[in-house]
């Protein structure tokens, strides 16, 4: 007899979507959406759709292992849990001694998005003195750029966009990342809204898209200011709204927009002339235009600056006074608890070191007073996941690094550990999960048993402080009663929900902010074209880092629909969908090198070389190279994968990654 049982999506996608689990004899059978969840309904993405075959794979790590062999060959003895604790701790201390424990770095980022799993390590490493990571790979700068210009306001509901009349998919594979929003995309379109697609190649939402637009990598902010520029030159500007709601129009209309004309925009982003002429119009003649926008493009050394030029442009046609219009760029709803009863800061005796997470190849490589002697990775898997894997995985290579790597498979990471702890599923441990796509909130408690002797991040670091003989009571409380604790503090956002539901596991929705807003969440209260803070006042044009780089091919490495970065690669029949690690050139660039499709080809830059199957496909222009997924070692067609050509640059602002801007040649192998 089975049962079906409620559980969340765990994983780092915008939908966070509501899951039915279908149990029997402990084990998850079938996995579905659940309807009642007020934002992903029934419906689930490819990888998720089959979740019990990640839950119940073959590959599931059972034991603890000790490493036997050399670093990163993947030999290893099972040992109990109470050795490996012992292990840990023992030479945790030890490191401290000699080191100070700053030498001690967590590595952890998005594996699983619950609350406490997420958030598990942090009281123990700063009880320890630990080194901090600055947890910036994903989309810092994105949130640099919109905070600028928009402070904390909150971000229009997602079901705004269904009563748009132009929708513009702004550097975001919707198809792959958001399905749920692109529902939503579809429902306005089916009743008459116009779909535009602003990226560097026809990806798998271009088909829900009634126009494709293709910029050159990392210039998007030229394009929003060549558009600023056609609305003030034309008369399109809602001069009204701009004197009442925000500060600052006038000066970048005198100083900036002038000599961003649709000739140079053109020459800039590659968008013809006229067509930027004719964007202009048509997005100032939408009723209701809503911008969605993605993070790839603020994967740039200017990225931060570009999502700030692109966060303007809503405020010349007064759309962010409009119902069913402005700009989404993520939703941010941790204000929904008091996030300081999980991190304790207060642990900490004075403030220690930050590394920053895109910087790991240096930072074990190179960071001295202290040389960092050990590595504490959970849920995230940084030798692929990383920039520059070649650093990254000549640090991890270190004999006297002391690496333990607490994860649900043998990733790449964890083949370099000393010692690799078993974590359970998110099926199998308890969390409560807020979204950065939709203002839903929602508990889970496990579904099913433990696989094997897995342990959930919750459950390993109360432990190991134990080991440690920290004996604050806050190591003593389950998961469980640290969400009870976080629910029990009142918060306005959580005013007024569904407690009932709550607890029965289902998906609830917080507090709707007013759209448009009364207010916005800047000091001045204002939509801050010009701010003041800013060490550059006024948006403008940066160049990518990659402008300066001579190498033929821009190398954008985008997410795949069958893929969530370097997870899910455990799965043959989602590999399978992938057909290998490919290359996406333009027949010409393929012809110019006499390469074929289907060829062995070897991308290469001045970080590295890597191995990939060409694909040849007119879905990608000439002068850009795609690559989806971030492929396991393991199933690479060389020794390397795609990080092992992207560099540990920063962004512009808040310290973010640079995934998409570096270049590349091309060669057969
Ligand atoms: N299936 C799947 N789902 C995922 C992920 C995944 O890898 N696969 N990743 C998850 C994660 S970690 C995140 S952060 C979220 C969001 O994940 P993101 O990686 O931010 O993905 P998208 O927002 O879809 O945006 C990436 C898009 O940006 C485009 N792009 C790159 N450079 C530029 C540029 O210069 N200009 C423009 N206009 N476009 C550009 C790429 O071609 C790609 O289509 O999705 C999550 N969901
Ligand atoms: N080239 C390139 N690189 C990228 C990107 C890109 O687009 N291109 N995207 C970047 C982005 S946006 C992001 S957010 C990062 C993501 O980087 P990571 O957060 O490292 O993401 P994943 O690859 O999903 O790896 C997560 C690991 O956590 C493990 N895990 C899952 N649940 C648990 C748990 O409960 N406990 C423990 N201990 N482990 C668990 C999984 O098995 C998996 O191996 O990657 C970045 N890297
Ligand atoms: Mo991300």
């Amino acid at each position: 007899m089975s049962t079906i049982v409620r559980s969340a999506c765990p994983y780092d996608c915008p939908d966070t979507c509501g899951l039915l689990i279908e149990r029997e004899h402990g084990r998850a059978i079938r996995v579905s959406g659940d309807p009642e969840h007020p934002y992903s309904g029934a419906r689930l993405c490819p990888k998720m759709f089959h979740y019990e075959k990640t839950v119940h794979s073959s590959r599931r790590l059972l034991k603890p292992l000790l490493r036997n062999g050399a670093k990163g060959t993947g030999a290893f003895r099972e040992i109990s849990w109470q050795e490996a604790l012992c292990i840990v701790a023992g030479r945790w201390r030890a490191i401290e001694s000699t080191h100070g424990a700053e030498a001690i770095l967590p590595y952890s980022y998005a594996g699983t998005m619950g609350l406490v799993q997420r958030n598990a390590g942090h009281p123990l490493f700063h009880a320890l003195g630990a080194s901090r990571l600055e947890r910036t790979i994903c989309s810092s700068a994105k949130t640099a750029g919109l905070q600028s210009v928009l402070g904390n306001t909150p971000a229009p509901h997602p079901d705004e966009v269904c009563k748009s009349d132009l929708v513009v998919l702004w550097g975001i594979n919707a198809a792959a990342t958001s399905i749920h929003f692109l529902e939503r995309v579809k429902k306005a379109r089916r009743a008459g809204a116009r779909v535009w697609l602003i990226d560097t190649y026809r990806h798998h939402t271009a088909p829900s898209a009634d126009e494709v637009f293709l910029v050159k990598s990392g210039t998007d902010g030229a394009l929003a200011l060549g558009l600023m520029h056609v609305l003030a030159r034309e008369g399109l500007v809602d001069l009204e709204f701009l004197l009442r709601k925000a500060t600052g129009y006038p000066e970048l209309a005198r100083t900036v927009l002038p000599e961003h004309t649709p000739e140079r925009t053109a020459e800039l982003t590659g968008i013809p002339a006229p067509t930027v002429e004719r964007m202009a119009r048509e997005y100032a003649r939408a009723r209701a235009p809503f911008i969605r926008l993605g993070s790839g493009l603020s994967r740039y050394g200017n990225g931060a600056m570009t999502v700030r030029t692109i966060a303007t442009l809503p405020a010349l046609v007064g759309a962010y006074g409009k119902r069913h219009a402005g700009l989404l760029g993520g939703i941010s709803t941790g204000s929904a608890f008091a996030l300081g009863t999980i991190l304790r800061e207060d642990f900490m005796a004075a403030p220690t070191r930050i590394v920053n997470m895109n910087r790991l190849g240096q930072a074990l490589n190179e960071l001295d007073r202290p040389r960092i002697m050990a590595l504490y990775v959970y849920h995230s898997n940084p030798a692929a996941v990383a920039p520059d894997q070649n650093a990254v995985l000549r640090g991890l290579a270190r004999d006297d690094l002391f690496t333990v790597v607490h994860e649900r498979f043998l990733t790449d990471t964890a083949r370099y550990a000393d010692l690799v702890l078993p974590a359970t599923s998110s099926l199998e441990h308890a969390d409560i999960y807020l979204s950065y796509g939709s203002y839903c909130l929602q508990r889970a408690w496990p579904a099913i048993p433990a696989v094997g002797e897995s342990r959930s991040n919750w459950d390993v670091f109360t432990a190991l402080a134990q080991e440690l003989g920290l004996h604050d009571p806050f190591f003593r409380q389950s998961a469980d009663e640290l969400i009870d604790r976080l629910l029990a503090a009142p918060a306005p956002l959580r005013e007024g929900i569904d407690i009932g539901r709550l607890a029965a596991g289902i998906g609830v929705e917080l507090q709707r902010p007013p759209w448009p807003p009364e207010r916005f969440g800047t000091p001045s209260g204002t939509i801050e074209i010009l701010n003041p803070r800013e060490a550059e006042p006024l948006p403008r044009y940066l160049p990518p880092h990659s402008a300066g780089d001579r190498l033929p091919l821009q190398l954008v490495s985008a997410p795949s629909p069958f893929a969530l970065n370097a997870s899910f690669y455990e799965r043959d029949d989602l590999r399978a969908k992938q057909r290998g690690m490919r290359l996406h050139v333009h027949p010409a660039e393929a012809a110019a090198r006499g390469l074929a499709d289907g060829q062995s080809v070897l991308a290469v830059n001045s970080l590295g070389e890597v191995a990939f199957v060409l694909e040849v496909t007119d879905t990608v222009p000439p002068g850009v190279a795609v690559a989806e997924g971030v492929w396991w070692l393991e199933f690479a067609p060389g020794a390397r994968s795609v990080n092992a050509l992207t560099s540990q640059r920063l962004t512009d602002k808040a310290n973010g990654s640079t995934f998409y801007d570096n270049k590349i040649d091309l060669r057969a192998i």
